[in-house]
């Protein structure tokens, strides 16, 4: 069985709590579960993570790309919060990992400030996905499953 990575950033521990007009009201820990119910049903395993540090999200990054290399990743679905729109640490941790990794946001960034319109993620993801609310995470899950090849 693959595992399915999901990786959260700064303040995302948050959700649930504050800003429920742009995040919803779920908790974190209920995203977790919603993930855990799309892995059960596409057959991954979840690993599902939270931190605030850049660099311990560059750390994960590189687990993945070990993970990857051992043939026992599914992907790495990423929200890296406010470090999508700064980070070129985590775009370069990315970059020759060859992993597969979908880059999603709970809110449209598009129809938010001019700021979150540049992401340093992009262009290192397989896939962007933003809008759907935290469902997209399931979303994500089973574009990740569409997205396998071979055993
Ligand atoms: O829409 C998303 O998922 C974002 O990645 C969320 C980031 C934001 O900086 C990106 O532009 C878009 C912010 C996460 C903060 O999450 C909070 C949740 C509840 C209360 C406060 C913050």
């Amino acid at each position: 069985m693959k595992t399915a990575l999901i990786l959260n950033g700064p303040n995302l521990n948050l959700l649930g709590t504050r800003e429920p007009t742009v995040y919803g009201s779920q908790t974190l820990a209920d995203v977790e579960k919603l993930c855990a119910q799309a892995c059960a049903s596409h057959g991954f395993a979840l690993d599902f993570r939270q931190s605030n540090h850049e660099g311990q999200l560059v750390d994960w990054l590189h687990e993945a790309g070990r993970v990857h290399a051992a043939g026992t990743l599914a992907g790495v679905i990423l929200n890296a919060g406010a470090y999508t729109h700064t980070s070129v640490a985590l775009f370069d941790a990315i970059k020759g990992t060859g992993i597969t990794l979908i880059e999603l946001h709970i809110s449209n960034v598009f129809a938010r400030e001019a700021f979150r319109h540049h992401s340093y993620i992009s262009p290192a993801a397989k896939a962007v996905m933003c809008g759907f609310g935290v469902n997209g995470y399931a979303m994500a899950v089973g574009g990740l499953a569409g997205m396998q090849t071979g055993a």
